[in-house]
C-alpha cells in the first residue's frame, strides 16, 4: 500500500516544498480545530435541531466571537482527553508502544472520568487496568459479545497520527489501526478511524491559500478507503464497501441545491450518531460543504462554518464537529481560526504546546 494521492499536480508540488511555518501552523490548526469542535459542539450533544435552534446556535457563535464577551470555559470532553493521549504517545515514544498508549488512556480516564466517555468503552479501561495490560487488545475484542465497538471513539482521537505520519502513509495506517484496536475492534470502528485519519492527512497537504478541489479530495479518499476495505474481513456485516458507498453519497449530497428538506436527507443518508459509520462521512461532508456559503450559517470563517454546520445537524455534535474541525484546521492552519471563539475553549493554550511538541517530534524544527 503506497498510495500518496494528494489531489492535483499543483497540490503535490506544493506539499513537497511546503514552508515549515505553514506546516507548523497546520499542526496547530488541526488540533485546535478538533478542540473547538469538541468544546463548542458539546452543549448540543444528543439534540435534534429545529430551525429555531439554528438561530440560537448562530447567536451562540456570534456572541462568543465578540471580543468583550466573557463566559465560563466550554469544557472539552472525551474526544479531546483521548486526542491528548494520542499526541503524548507519539511525542514520548519514537517507536510506537501501544501498551504505553493504553496506559495513557486508562490514566486519563481514571483521573477525570466525567468527560462524557462512551457507555461501553469504560469497561475496556477497567479490564485493561485490572489485567495489568497483559493483552492490550483483549478487552476491546470482548466488547459486544466479541463483535467489538463500532463507536466513533477511534476516529474522534486519530488526528495526531495523521500529523505525525503525514509523509509516511503505510506507517500512518498501521499505527492508526493498532491505536484504534485498543478500544474498538469492530471493522466499522476501525475503518471509520482510518477514513478520518486519511482525510486529515490529505487536508494537511493542501495549500491553504488555494481553494480545495472537492472532487479530487473525494476521489483520493475513495481510492484509499477502497484498498483498505478490499483487505478487510467483513464477514460479520457483509458490507464490504460500506465506507466507499458512504463517500459516494457524500459526493452526491454535495452537488444538491439547498432546499428545506436537505438537512433531513443528509442526516438520514450520512447519519449523525455515535457509530463511526454514522458520523465520519458526515464530518467529511461538513468540512467540504463549508468550503462555500451555507444558508443560515452566517460567517465568512471556514473553520467556524464547518463546526457550526456540524452542530446544526444535531446528534453526536461534539464528535462530528471535532472530526470536521480537525480536517478544516489541518487544511487552513492556525491563522484561519477565530481567536475570540478559541479563547472560550478549555485548555486551548495546552493544545497549542501539544501541537508544537508533536511537530518537533515528527522531525520538524
Ligand atoms: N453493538 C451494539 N452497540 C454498539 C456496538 C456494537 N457492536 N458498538 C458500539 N455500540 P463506545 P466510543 C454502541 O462505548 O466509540 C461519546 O460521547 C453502544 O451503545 O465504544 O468511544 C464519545 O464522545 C455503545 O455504548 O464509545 C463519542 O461521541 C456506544 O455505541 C461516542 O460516545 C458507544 O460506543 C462514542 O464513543
Ligand atoms: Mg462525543
Amino acid at each position: 500500500m503506497t498510495v500518496i494521492c494528494l489531489g492535483s499536480k499543483k497540490e503535490r508540488s506544493f506539499s513537497r516544498k511546503m514552508d515549515p511555518n505553514i506546516m507548523k501552523s497546520k499542526f496547530r490548526g488541526c488540533l485546535l480545530g478538533s478542540l473547538m469542535g469538541d468544546c463548542l459542539g458539546a452543549p448540543y450533544e444528543g439534540n435534534e435541531i429545529s430551525s429555531g435552534d439554528k438561530i440560537i446556535i448562530q447567536r451562540y457563535f456570534d456572541k462568543m466571537e465578540e471580543p468583550e464577551f466573557k463566559g465560563p470555559f466550554k469544557k472539552y470532553t472525551d474526544d479531546t482527553a483521548m486526542m491528548k493521549s494520542m499526541a503524548k504517545f507519539l511525542i514520548d515514544k519514537p517507536e510506537p508502544d501501544f501498551t504505553y498508549l493504553a496506559k495513557l488512556f486508562v490514566t486519563e480516564y481514571f483521573k477525570e472520568p466525567r468527560r462524557g466517555y462512551g457507555q461501553s468503552v469504560v469497561a475496556v479501561f477497567e479490564k485493561l487496568r485490572n489485567s495489568k495490560y497483559t493483552n492490550i487488545y483483549q478487552p476491546a475484542n470482548e466488547q459486544f459479545d466479541g463483535s467489538g465497538s463500532y463507536g466513533n471513539g477511534g476516529a474522534m482521537r486519530i488526528a495526531p497520527v495523521a500529523l505525525y505520519y503525514s509523509s509516511d502513509y503505510n506507517n500512518m495506517i498501521n499505527v492508526a489501526r493498532d491505536a484504534t484496536r485498543i478500544t474498538h475492534s469492530n471493522i466499522f470502528g476501525i475503518n471509520g478511524a482510518l477514513l478520518q485519519c486519511i482525510a486529515v492527512q490529505q487536508a494537511l497537504h493542501i495549500n491553504p491559500s488555494s481553494k480545495i478541489n472537492i472532487k479530487e479530495f473525494c476521489s483520493c479518499l475513495l481510492e484509499k478507503i477502497k484498498l483498505i476495505e478490499d483487505n478487510s474481513d467483513d464477514s460479520e456485516f457483509n458490507m464490504p464497501e460500506a465506507y466507499q458507498e458512504k463517500l459516494k453519497k457524500v459526493e452526491l449530497l454535495l452537488e444538491k441545491e439547498y432546499n428545506d428538506d436537505l438537512e433531513d436527507e443528509i442526516i438520514y443518508t450520512l447519519g449523525n450518531g455515535i457509530g463511526a459509520y454514522d458520523s465520519v462521512g458526515t464530518a467529511i461532508f461538513c468540512f467540504l460543504k463549508a468550503q462555500s456559503c451555507i444558508p443560515k450559517i452566517e460567517t465568512d470563517n471556514i473553520i467556524r462554518r464547518t463546526i457550526q454546520y456540524a452542530v446544526t445537524l444535531g446528534g453526536d455534535t461534539d464528535t462530528i464537529a471535532c472530526m470536521a474541525g480537525a480536517i478544516a484546521g489541518a487544511y487552513l492552519g492556525e491563522e484561519a481560526i477565530n481567536k475570540a471563539l478559541l479563547s472560550h475553549c478549555e485548555k486551548y493554550d495546552e493544545i497549542i504546546s501539544l501541537a508544537d511538541n508533536l511537530y518537533q517530534a515528527a522531525g520538524n524544527t
